[in-house]
């Protein structure tokens, strides 16, 4: 009888508190929106007399995909460099595969699963080269800030990259090189983050644009990368 009795408390005793968690999370909502209104004015205030760091790159949680077209040329360079991909290619909004001859025997798989993305429901996993599509143009003394999240069960690479070019009188563009950092990977989603700052020239040549681009030579999963800029003053 003390047994059931001791039950029959229990559940009265869970719904009390779900009813305090219930009412809590009420009163926490309207704290977090009065937070996250200072927090805007505050940034307004203080990104509008500073420079904010403006974001370079859209979609870099991978989130909006297209498939790639059949008859596009990027199936056959594929096929040169034995570079594995399921079919149709599923590329992220923005980004495409840079597939030169380092790229030679990789791989590429857009992940849709909510339960393995860092951030949304998709992530990639990538050995290889996943480039921007755009191109950015930079100043000297540009403060890149770059974050992203990797993972990987095995041990694994991760680089990130800026291809640099200069730009001559009629616009071309020549590759001058590339600023870049290498991280390790860890067994759950982790967030690196580094600033790189635009240098005037590299070898003795303006810098005048860059693309950006991740890499991993063995192979490792890639969410959630933001690339923002604090313009040079
Ligand atoms: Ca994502």
């Amino acid at each position: 009888m003390e047994y059931q009795a001791k039950q029959n408390v229990i559940p009265a005793a869970l719904k009390c508190f779900q009813g305090t968690a219930e009412r809590r999370e009420g009163t926490m909502g309207k704290k977090r929106i009065a937070a996250f209104v200072a927090c805007f004015i505050f940034g307004t205030v203080l990104f509008g007399t500073a420079g904010a760091a403006e974001p370079l790159v859209n979609n870099g949680d991978f989130e909006e995909t297209h498939a790639v077209p059949e008859k596009d040329s990027i199936y056959k360079r594929m096929e040169a460099i034995n570079f594995k991909a399921e079919s149709p290619l599923v590329l992220p909004e923005g980004w495409t595969l840079n597939l030169t001859n380092s790229a030679r025997d990789g791989e590429y798989r857009l992940i849709t699963d909510s339960a393995r993305a860092q951030s949304g429901s998709k992530c990639i996993y990538l050995k290889g080269h996943l480039m921007t599509t755009a191109n950015f143009d930079v100043n000297a003394g540009d403060e890149m800030e770059i974050s992203l999240y990797v993972k990987n069960p095995e041990k694994s690479d991760i680089a990130f990259y800026f291809y640099c070019y200069t730009k001559n009188e009629e616009g071309r563009l020549g590759n001058i090189g590339s600023l870049s950092f290498r991280e390790a990977t860890e067994t759950e989603w982790t967030k690196h983050t580094k600033t790189i700052k635009i240098p005037e020239e590299i070898k003795g040549k303006k810098l005048k644009v860059v693309k950006a681009a991740i890499t991993s030579r063995a192979g490792t999963y890639v969410d959630n990368i933001t690339i923002s800029r604090k313009k040079a003053e």
